[in-house]
Protein backbone atom coordinates (compact mmCIF):
# COMPACT_ATOMS: atom_id res chain seq x y z
CA UNK A 1 0.00 0.00 0.00
CA UNK A 2 0.75 3.60 -0.90
CA UNK A 3 1.33 5.58 2.43
CA UNK A 4 1.45 9.04 2.58
CA UNK A 5 2.26 10.91 5.34
CA UNK A 6 0.66 14.62 5.96
CA UNK A 7 4.35 16.13 5.29
CA UNK A 8 4.98 14.77 2.02
CA UNK A 9 0.95 14.98 0.45
CA UNK A 10 -0.59 18.56 0.40
CA UNK A 11 -3.98 18.75 2.12
CA UNK A 12 -6.10 17.79 -1.14
CA UNK A 13 -8.63 20.27 0.09
CA UNK A 14 -6.25 23.09 -1.59
CA UNK A 15 -7.41 21.05 -5.02
CA UNK A 16 -10.77 22.29 -4.82
CA UNK A 17 -9.88 25.87 -3.35
CA UNK A 18 -7.34 26.33 -6.43
CA UNK A 19 -10.24 26.14 -8.99
CA UNK A 20 -11.86 29.02 -7.01
CA UNK A 21 -8.46 31.44 -8.28
CA UNK A 22 -8.48 30.34 -11.25
CA UNK A 23 -11.52 30.75 -11.48
CA UNK A 24 -11.71 34.28 -10.52
CA UNK A 25 -8.61 34.95 -12.64
CA UNK A 26 -10.45 33.82 -15.48
CA UNK A 27 -13.67 35.97 -15.08
CA UNK A 28 -11.70 38.95 -14.91
CA UNK A 29 -9.67 38.09 -17.80
CA UNK A 30 -12.97 37.16 -19.81
CA UNK A 31 -14.46 40.51 -19.24
CA UNK A 32 -11.90 41.79 -21.29
CA UNK A 33 -11.49 39.88 -23.93
CA UNK A 34 -11.89 40.43 -27.15
CA UNK A 35 -11.02 43.52 -27.04
CA UNK A 36 -7.77 43.83 -28.39
CA UNK A 37 -5.89 44.62 -25.08
CA UNK A 38 -3.38 42.11 -23.87
CA UNK A 39 -2.15 44.29 -20.55
CA UNK A 40 -5.35 45.18 -19.64
CA UNK A 41 -6.55 41.29 -19.64
CA UNK A 42 -3.61 40.43 -18.44
CA UNK A 43 -3.66 42.60 -15.53
CA UNK A 44 -7.36 42.03 -14.14
CA UNK A 45 -6.06 38.36 -14.71
CA UNK A 46 -3.11 39.06 -12.23
CA UNK A 47 -5.70 41.24 -9.69
CA UNK A 48 -8.14 38.93 -9.43
CA UNK A 49 -5.66 35.76 -8.97
CA UNK A 50 -3.80 37.39 -6.21
CA UNK A 51 -6.79 38.50 -4.08
CA UNK A 52 -7.81 34.99 -3.90
CA UNK A 53 -4.79 33.20 -3.33
CA UNK A 54 -4.07 35.74 -0.40
CA UNK A 55 -7.12 33.64 1.23
CA UNK A 56 -5.75 30.45 0.44
CA UNK A 57 -4.36 28.59 3.65
CA UNK A 58 -0.90 28.04 2.90
CA UNK A 59 2.72 29.53 3.32
CA UNK A 60 3.04 29.67 -0.26
CA UNK A 61 5.74 31.38 -2.44
CA UNK A 62 5.63 32.39 -6.02
CA UNK A 63 8.27 30.65 -8.00
CA UNK A 64 7.24 30.80 -11.27
CA UNK A 65 5.54 34.02 -11.49
CA UNK A 66 4.87 37.27 -13.76
CA UNK A 67 8.22 38.24 -13.43
CA UNK A 68 11.44 39.70 -11.23
CA UNK A 69 10.29 41.87 -8.81
CA UNK A 70 11.60 44.78 -10.13
CA UNK A 71 9.49 44.60 -13.41
CA UNK A 72 6.33 42.76 -11.91
CA UNK A 73 4.67 44.80 -9.11
CA UNK A 74 2.44 41.89 -8.50
CA UNK A 75 2.59 37.68 -8.31
CA UNK A 76 6.52 38.61 -8.63
CA UNK A 77 9.33 35.71 -8.41
CA UNK A 78 9.66 35.45 -4.44
CA UNK A 79 6.62 36.89 -3.51
CA UNK A 80 4.64 35.27 -0.67
CA UNK A 81 1.44 34.16 -0.90
CA UNK A 82 -1.78 32.75 1.38
CA UNK A 83 -2.50 33.46 4.64
CA UNK A 84 1.08 31.85 5.85
CA UNK A 85 -1.32 29.58 7.60
CA UNK A 86 -0.68 25.98 5.87
CA UNK A 87 1.77 23.66 4.24
CA UNK A 88 5.02 25.46 2.92
CA UNK A 89 4.30 25.73 -0.99
CA UNK A 90 6.03 26.74 -4.14
CA UNK A 91 3.20 28.17 -6.88
CA UNK A 92 4.36 28.44 -10.56
CA UNK A 93 0.85 30.63 -12.14
CA UNK A 94 -0.11 32.62 -15.10
CA UNK A 95 -3.47 34.21 -14.56
CA UNK A 96 -3.77 34.74 -17.97
CA UNK A 97 -1.94 32.22 -20.41
CA UNK A 98 -2.32 33.66 -23.94
CA UNK A 99 -2.96 37.27 -23.88
CA UNK A 100 -3.25 37.37 -27.45
CA UNK A 101 -5.46 34.57 -27.70
CA UNK A 102 -7.71 36.39 -25.62
CA UNK A 103 -7.33 40.09 -26.88
CA UNK A 104 -8.08 38.41 -29.74
CA UNK A 105 -11.21 36.15 -28.63
CA UNK A 106 -9.68 33.22 -30.04
CA UNK A 107 -9.72 29.59 -28.72
CA UNK A 108 -7.93 28.19 -25.39
CA UNK A 109 -6.61 31.15 -23.25
CA UNK A 110 -6.76 30.01 -19.61
CA UNK A 111 -5.92 31.24 -16.00
CA UNK A 112 -3.70 28.39 -14.42
CA UNK A 113 -1.96 27.76 -11.49
CA UNK A 114 0.14 24.93 -9.96
CA UNK A 115 1.09 24.22 -6.79
CA UNK A 116 3.87 22.35 -4.97
CA UNK A 117 5.81 21.04 -1.77
CA UNK A 118 8.42 23.87 -1.53
CA UNK A 119 11.73 23.33 -3.41
CA UNK A 120 9.66 20.75 -5.62
CA UNK A 121 9.70 22.72 -9.19
CA UNK A 122 12.11 24.02 -10.93
CA UNK A 123 12.98 27.35 -10.84
CA UNK A 124 13.04 28.23 -14.22
CA UNK A 125 14.34 31.79 -15.84
CA UNK A 126 12.23 33.57 -18.13
CA UNK A 127 14.31 31.99 -21.06
CA UNK A 128 12.57 29.73 -23.87
CA UNK A 129 12.38 25.68 -23.66
CA UNK A 130 12.54 23.59 -26.39
CA UNK A 131 9.51 20.93 -25.34
CA UNK A 132 8.27 18.01 -26.42
CA UNK A 133 5.33 16.24 -24.78
CA UNK A 134 2.24 13.37 -24.66
CA UNK A 135 -0.33 12.41 -22.89
CA UNK A 136 -0.38 8.89 -20.82
CA UNK A 137 -0.64 5.34 -22.48
CA UNK A 138 2.84 5.46 -24.01
CA UNK A 139 5.81 3.27 -22.93
CA UNK A 140 8.56 5.13 -21.31
CA UNK A 141 10.83 7.02 -23.63
CA UNK A 142 8.49 7.16 -26.52
CA UNK A 143 9.34 10.80 -26.91
CA UNK A 144 13.08 12.25 -26.42
CA UNK A 145 14.54 15.80 -27.14
CA UNK A 146 17.53 13.81 -28.34
CA UNK A 147 15.86 12.67 -31.54
CA UNK A 148 14.71 14.11 -34.38
CA UNK A 149 11.07 15.33 -35.02
CA UNK A 150 11.18 12.58 -36.97
CA UNK A 151 12.01 10.20 -35.09
CA UNK A 152 9.72 10.59 -32.47
CA UNK A 153 6.74 11.24 -34.58
CA UNK A 154 7.59 7.80 -35.92
CA UNK A 155 7.71 6.39 -32.61
CA UNK A 156 4.33 7.96 -31.35
CA UNK A 157 2.54 6.77 -34.25
CA UNK A 158 4.00 3.05 -33.63
CA UNK A 159 3.30 2.92 -29.95
CA UNK A 160 -0.91 3.93 -30.93
CA UNK A 161 -0.89 1.40 -33.42
CA UNK A 162 -1.53 4.02 -36.23
CA UNK A 163 0.08 5.36 -39.55
CA UNK A 164 2.61 8.45 -39.21
CA UNK A 165 -0.40 10.20 -41.24
CA UNK A 166 -2.72 9.87 -38.59
CA UNK A 167 -0.81 11.69 -35.96
CA UNK A 168 -1.38 15.69 -35.29
CA UNK A 169 1.40 17.13 -33.63
CA UNK A 170 0.82 20.75 -32.24
CA UNK A 171 3.13 23.20 -32.75
CA UNK A 172 3.71 26.95 -32.01
CA UNK A 173 3.08 29.18 -35.67
CA UNK A 174 6.63 30.87 -34.86
CA UNK A 175 9.07 31.70 -37.69
CA UNK A 176 11.99 29.80 -35.54
CA UNK A 177 9.66 26.78 -35.67
CA UNK A 178 9.90 26.57 -40.09
CA UNK A 179 12.53 23.94 -40.36
CA UNK A 180 10.54 22.15 -37.39
CA UNK A 181 7.46 22.58 -39.35
CA UNK A 182 8.78 21.47 -42.53
CA UNK A 183 10.36 18.18 -41.10
CA UNK A 184 7.27 17.01 -39.70
CA UNK A 185 5.03 17.72 -42.35
CA UNK A 186 7.51 15.05 -44.66
CA UNK A 187 6.65 13.08 -42.21
CA UNK A 188 3.05 12.81 -43.38
CA UNK A 189 1.92 13.76 -39.87
CA UNK A 190 -0.52 16.57 -39.74
CA UNK A 191 0.02 19.76 -37.82
CA UNK A 192 -1.82 22.17 -35.69
CA UNK A 193 -0.67 25.64 -35.41
CA UNK A 194 -1.47 27.75 -32.58
CA UNK A 195 -0.65 31.46 -32.18
CA UNK A 196 -0.08 31.46 -28.33
CA UNK A 197 -0.60 29.11 -25.74
CA UNK A 198 1.53 25.93 -25.57
CA UNK A 199 0.45 25.22 -21.70
CA UNK A 200 -3.00 24.15 -23.51
CA UNK A 201 -1.26 22.52 -26.37
CA UNK A 202 0.45 20.38 -23.99
CA UNK A 203 -2.01 19.39 -21.86
CA UNK A 204 -3.88 18.68 -25.24
CA UNK A 205 -1.98 15.65 -25.65
CA UNK A 206 -3.72 14.06 -22.61
CA UNK A 207 -6.87 13.70 -24.61
CA UNK A 208 -6.30 12.87 -28.17
CA UNK A 209 -9.76 11.97 -28.84
CA UNK A 210 -11.15 15.10 -27.48
CA UNK A 211 -8.22 17.63 -28.53
CA UNK A 212 -7.31 15.82 -31.86
CA UNK A 213 -3.25 16.29 -30.77
CA UNK A 214 -1.67 13.57 -30.00
CA UNK A 215 2.24 15.36 -29.40
CA UNK A 216 3.50 18.92 -28.76
CA UNK A 217 6.95 19.54 -30.00
CA UNK A 218 8.60 22.92 -30.56
CA UNK A 219 10.31 26.32 -28.41
CA UNK A 220 8.05 27.90 -26.03
CA UNK A 221 8.92 29.91 -22.86
CA UNK A 222 10.20 27.78 -19.70
CA UNK A 223 7.68 29.39 -17.47
CA UNK A 224 5.13 28.07 -19.12
CA UNK A 225 6.70 24.45 -19.58
CA UNK A 226 7.04 23.77 -15.77
CA UNK A 227 3.41 24.85 -15.63
CA UNK A 228 2.73 22.26 -18.08
CA UNK A 229 4.98 19.81 -16.43
CA UNK A 230 2.70 20.15 -13.83
CA UNK A 231 -0.27 19.25 -15.55
CA UNK A 232 1.21 16.46 -16.83
CA UNK A 233 2.14 14.96 -13.53
CA UNK A 234 -0.82 14.51 -12.25
CA UNK A 235 -2.43 13.03 -15.11
CA UNK A 236 0.27 10.89 -16.59
CA UNK A 237 1.84 11.42 -19.99
CA UNK A 238 5.77 12.30 -20.62
CA UNK A 239 7.07 15.74 -21.43
CA UNK A 240 11.25 17.06 -21.29
CA UNK A 241 11.77 20.42 -21.48
CA UNK A 242 15.67 21.76 -22.29
CA UNK A 243 16.23 25.56 -21.67
CA UNK A 244 17.50 27.60 -24.13
CA UNK A 245 20.61 29.36 -23.06
CA UNK A 246 22.54 30.66 -25.58
CA UNK A 247 24.30 33.59 -23.95
CA UNK A 248 26.53 34.23 -21.56
CA UNK A 249 24.37 36.55 -19.82
CA UNK A 250 21.23 33.43 -20.10
CA UNK A 251 23.34 31.15 -18.63
CA UNK A 252 24.68 33.65 -15.74
CA UNK A 253 21.08 34.10 -14.91
CA UNK A 254 20.39 30.09 -14.69
CA UNK A 255 23.33 29.31 -12.64
CA UNK A 256 22.15 32.09 -9.77
CA UNK A 257 18.68 30.02 -9.86
CA UNK A 258 20.61 26.74 -9.55
CA UNK A 259 20.87 25.49 -12.80
CA UNK A 260 24.47 24.36 -13.42
CA UNK A 261 23.90 22.61 -16.68
CA UNK A 262 22.73 24.88 -19.34
CA UNK A 263 22.30 21.95 -21.94
CA UNK A 264 20.56 19.59 -19.19
CA UNK A 265 17.09 17.74 -20.73
CA UNK A 266 14.44 18.09 -17.95
CA UNK A 267 12.00 15.01 -17.72
CA UNK A 268 9.08 16.07 -16.23
CA UNK A 269 8.95 14.91 -12.88
CA UNK A 270 12.71 16.73 -12.53
CA UNK A 271 9.68 20.30 -13.57
CA UNK A 272 7.19 19.07 -10.95
CA UNK A 273 8.28 16.66 -8.66
CA UNK A 274 6.70 15.58 -5.03
CA UNK A 275 2.72 16.26 -4.83
CA UNK A 276 1.74 18.82 -7.34
CA UNK A 277 -1.79 20.53 -7.67
CA UNK A 278 -2.81 21.97 -10.63
CA UNK A 279 -6.07 23.89 -11.70
CA UNK A 280 -6.84 25.25 -15.33
CA UNK A 281 -10.01 27.67 -15.70
CA UNK A 282 -10.93 28.74 -19.57
CA UNK A 283 -11.20 32.09 -20.12
CA UNK A 284 -11.87 31.64 -24.27
CA UNK A 285 -13.91 28.63 -25.33
CA UNK A 286 -11.13 25.97 -26.28
CA UNK A 287 -11.03 22.21 -27.04
CA UNK A 288 -11.01 21.18 -23.66
CA UNK A 289 -12.61 23.70 -21.19
CA UNK A 290 -15.22 26.08 -22.17
CA UNK A 291 -14.89 30.35 -21.48
CA UNK A 292 -16.17 32.05 -19.25
CA UNK A 293 -19.97 32.45 -20.34
CA UNK A 294 -21.75 35.71 -19.09
CA UNK A 295 -25.58 36.12 -18.28
CA UNK A 296 -28.04 37.93 -16.80
CA UNK A 297 -27.64 36.27 -13.15
CA UNK A 298 -24.97 33.89 -13.74
CA UNK A 299 -21.08 33.65 -14.51
CA UNK A 300 -20.58 30.02 -15.78
CA UNK A 301 -16.85 29.14 -15.18
CA UNK A 302 -15.68 25.34 -16.59
CA UNK A 303 -12.10 24.75 -14.53
CA UNK A 304 -9.99 21.07 -14.67
CA UNK A 305 -8.03 20.49 -10.96
CA UNK A 306 -5.67 17.38 -10.72
CA UNK A 307 -3.15 16.02 -8.22
CA UNK A 308 -0.29 14.20 -8.56
CA UNK A 309 -0.13 12.08 -5.65
CA UNK A 310 -4.24 10.25 -6.69
CA UNK A 311 -3.68 11.17 -10.08
CA UNK A 312 -7.45 12.59 -10.57
CA UNK A 313 -8.67 14.77 -12.70
CA UNK A 314 -11.75 16.86 -11.53
CA UNK A 315 -13.51 19.11 -14.32
CA UNK A 316 -15.93 21.77 -12.34
CA UNK A 317 -18.51 23.44 -13.81
CA UNK A 318 -18.97 26.40 -11.96
CA UNK A 319 -22.46 28.85 -11.79
CA UNK A 320 -21.63 31.60 -9.55
CA UNK A 321 -24.45 33.38 -8.56
CA UNK A 322 -22.86 35.84 -6.63
CA UNK A 323 -21.73 37.92 -9.15
CA UNK A 324 -20.83 40.52 -6.59
CA UNK A 325 -17.89 39.20 -6.06
CA UNK A 326 -16.49 39.11 -9.25
CA UNK A 327 -16.65 42.83 -9.40
C1 LIG B 1 4.54 30.47 -25.20
C2 LIG B 1 3.05 30.62 -25.00
C3 LIG B 1 2.63 31.91 -24.40
O1 LIG B 1 4.72 32.86 -25.07
O2 LIG B 1 5.21 29.86 -24.16
C4 LIG B 1 5.16 31.75 -25.77
O3 LIG B 1 2.54 29.57 -24.20
C5 LIG B 1 6.64 31.75 -26.02
O4 LIG B 1 7.15 32.99 -26.43
O5 LIG B 1 1.22 32.03 -24.47
P1 LIG B 1 6.99 33.70 -27.89
O6 LIG B 1 5.62 34.36 -27.90
O7 LIG B 1 8.10 34.68 -27.93
O8 LIG B 1 7.08 32.67 -28.94
C6 LIG B 1 3.32 33.07 -25.08
O9 LIG B 1 2.91 33.17 -26.43
C7 LIG B 1 2.99 34.32 -24.33
O10 LIG B 1 3.63 35.39 -24.87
Amino acid sequence: MNVKTTSSVIDRILTIELARVTERAAVAAARLRGHGDEKMADQAAVDAMRTELNNLPIDGRVVIGEGERDEAPMLYIGEEVGTRNGPAVDIALDPLEGTTICAKNLPNSLAVIALAERGKMLYAPDVYMDKIAVGPGYPAGVIDLRDSATENIRRVAEAKGVKVSDINACIMDRPRHARLIEEVRATGAAIRLIGDGDVAGVIHTTNPDQTGIDVYIGIGGAPEGVLAAAALRCTGGQMQGRLILDTPEKIARARKMGIEDPLRIYEMSEMASGDVLFAATGVTDGNMLSGVHFSRDAITTHTVVMRSSSGTVREIKAVHRDMDKFI
